[in-house]
């Protein structure tokens, strides 16, 4: 694939996933896309990834896209607020990166996240209770009763926000991933993002409490404390992350369940286990289409082309879950009795890797769980044809999910 290779133009709408996906791969390893008018390279290749994904000549650093630098790309790009989201690990690498990560990474851990498994068990049956209500008499959508307040109020548990900001943080992080927000109102969604964090880490700084902000606060990181900005960005970017991703996997492992009706049973039956549909999920519907974006400081060869210095990274992880390379022949299949051994690359690889991954398979495993428990029945309530993509261009992200709860 050369530079003058016709990029494929990633759908803001969202409308054929499958179908881009496949095109995307079949394109190559290293194929040239068009993100909103913008050229980018998309790595579609598990094992390109991997490598690429602890190569130091990929970094996070805006200032080193070409496109950034000559102006071509700039604030009124709808992808903006992807790639410059405020300071914290998402966005540095290096020393400074293990600076701004270190404290999270040690709060997640899957020892530290059995203190949060009580209380994600209990929102699991407050919120089921409700779909259970809401359910009696006819279909129900899984996403805004079940799958989008949990990890919500999981997330926000752990950092200490306040409950009452939720209906509002739904509406504004909608409008932050929608690719049809008018710009001029996204800019303003990011604008109000940032003041409600902001007064939210200075009430800690305070009166600091024993959440996960206060600690980030508090946290002396070998002498060098992190800034307002730095708590801030790390703030946003776990709230942020940690509740749209999580959103995804455990609506993407209920369609799956109910489109595959055989494994469902295998699955009741406990003849195969929860964690079995997490990572297929993760593998063949992954929560995370793109990720935007690293810029090479550095010419790269990757496969048969060659990243140039300033060009821009995306890594395709939903193309990268299906690589048959990797995963073999029937990659583009669903199949929970597929070896462990075929690892997928969901949560990332390397320095960046996926500092909530622990968080997020605890809370899928116990919301899927309990929802196929309490419903063994549970059905689509449309044919799944019919299930929509929200229009994000970097997230695979249903729209909705109408079930019929006692089959
Ligand atoms: C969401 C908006 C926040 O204000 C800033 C932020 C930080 C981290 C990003 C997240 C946003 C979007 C979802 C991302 C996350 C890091 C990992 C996650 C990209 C931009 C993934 C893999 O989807």
């Amino acid at each position: 694939m050369s530079d003058a290779g016709c990029p494929i133009v990633i759908d803001p709408l969202v409308r054929d996933l499958d179908g881009e996906t496949r095109r995307v791969r079949q394109a190559g390893a290293l194929v040239p896309i068009d993100l909103l008018g913008v050229p980018a390279w998309s790595v579609t290749r598990h094992s390109d990834a991997r490598r690429l994904l602890t190569d130091r000549r990929l970094v996070k650093d805006l200032g080193r896209w070409r496109l950034w630098r000559s102006g071509e790309v700039t604030r009124e790009w709808p992808l903006i607020g992807m790639i410059d989201p405020g300071r914290s690990m998402f966005t540095v690498d290096g020393a400074e990166h293990r600076r701004l990560r270190a404290k999270t990474a040690q709060a997640v851990t899957p020892r530290r996240l059995e203190n949060l498994r009580p209380v994600i068990e209990r929102v699991t049956r407050q919120l089921l209770d409700d779909v259970e209500v809401r359910g009696a008499r006819g279909p129900v959508d899984l996403k805004p009763v079940f799958a989008r307040p949990l990890p919500m109020t999981v997330i926000s548990v752990l950092m200490g926000v306040d409950p009452a900001l939720h209906p509002r943080l739904h509406v504004l992080y909608r409008a932050f991933f929608s690719t049809v927000t008018p710009q001029d109102e996204r800019l303003a969604v990011i604008g109000e993002l940032d003041r409600v964090f902001t007064e939210m880490v200075r009430a800690r700084t305070a009166r600091p409490t024993d959440d996960l902000t206060s600690a980030l606060i508090l946290a002396d990181q070998g002498g060098e404390p992190l800034t307002e900005a730095e708590v801030v960005g790390t703030l946003q970017a776990m709230v942020g992350a940690g509740h749209e991703t999580t959103i995804g996997l455990i609506l993407n492992a209920v369609r799956a369940l109910l489109t595959h009706p055989d494994q469902l049973r295998a699955v009741l039956d406990g003849a195969v286990g929860w964690d079995a549909v997490i990572e297929e999920t993760l593998r063949w519907d992954t929560p995370v289409s793109h990720l935007l974006m690293r810029f090479a400081t550095e010419d790269i060869a990757v496969a048969d082309g060659v990243i140039r210095e300033g060009d821009g990274v995306v890594i395709s992880y939903r193309a990268i879950g299906r690589d048959p390379e990797h995963h073999g022949p029937d990659a583009d299949e669903f199949d929970l009795a597929r070896t462990p051994a075929a690892k997928h690359l969901a949560f990332g690889h390397g320095p960046h890797i996926c500092p909530g991954a622990a968080l997020s398979r605890l809370e899928a495993g116990i919301a899927l769980a309990a929802l196929f428990v309490r419903f063994p029945r549970l059905r689509l309530a449309v044919p799944a044809e019919e299930l929509r993509n929200e229009p994000v261009l970097t997230q695979n992200d249903v729209h909705s999910l109408p079930v019929h709860l006692h089959g």
